[in-house]
């Protein structure tokens, strides 16, 4: 069976909402971020090396600490083709690029701008840089979405989850512009019973803490 090691407030929260929407049947642990220096507990050090969450454990030894990772595993092992984009699909080279942004260009901005604010350095010139590039990345966020339902069109699938963040960290960060297509996504993506569940079992997501 599956194990979900889970943080509260992290990104661990995206791996419990796919889970809830594959309906699998999967173990959660759940861990605390230490209130003073928002660090896990030293338990996630003992499960993998990095020492973050999300932490994956699967049959036959599968240990996996990198959450782009833990949702192309989870979705080549126990997605039988749900929520992704057939490779034969003219859609997919777009499933791709959304789910490397969500985790690289996308997060790479924010976590240069909470490091810059952590450190003092809020509107140095290297915060200023990651500010307009997250700008970018909402506009073709704003872009992608179009006049369609979900990322890649009508269908919603794990892109969806994993770029939720952006948007929603932007917006912790006062970053977030005015992006009402966006908005709307998020309203239709909040309202699924997967994310209902996902909250209900991993707890709410407070955006407001760091990351
Ligand atoms: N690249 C990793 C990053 C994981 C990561 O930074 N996790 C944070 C929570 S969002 C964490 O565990 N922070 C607690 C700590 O560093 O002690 C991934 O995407 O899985």
């Amino acid at each position: 069976m599956l194990t979900l090691h889970h943080l509260n407030n992290s990104r661990s929260q995206k791996i419990v909402w796919l889970l809830e929407e594959l309906e699998l049947d999967y173990r959660l642990e759940c861990y605390q971020r230490d209130p003073e220096t928002l660090l896990g507990p030293p338990e996630l050090k003992r499960l993998h090396t990095l020492g973050k969450a999300p932490v994956l454990e699967d049959e036959g030894g599968v240990v996996l600490g990198e959450s782009g990772a833990i949702v192309d595993y989870v979705l080549d092992r126990h997605g039988g083709g749900r929520l992704s984009i057939d490779p034969a699909d003219p859609r997919r080279a777009r499933f791709l690029e959304c789910l490397y942004l969500a985790v690289s260009g996308g997060m790479n901005p924010i976590m240069i701008k909470v490091y810059c604010s952590a450190f003092g350095l809020k509107e140095c010139a290297m915060d200023q840089a990651a500010s307009a590039e997250l700008a970018k990345v909402l506009c073709y966020i704003e872009e992608l979405l179009g006049s369609g339902e979900y990322l890649l069109g009508e269908d919603f699938t794990v892109a969806d989850i994993q770029m939720s963040f952006i948007p929603e960290l932007a917006t912790a960060i006062g970053c977030a512009g005015e992006h009402p297509v966006i908005r709307h996504w998020q309203q239709r993506i909040y309202a699924r019973p997967g994310f209902h569940r996902a909250i209900a079992r991993g707890g709410q997501y407070d955006f407001a803490a760091p990351v």
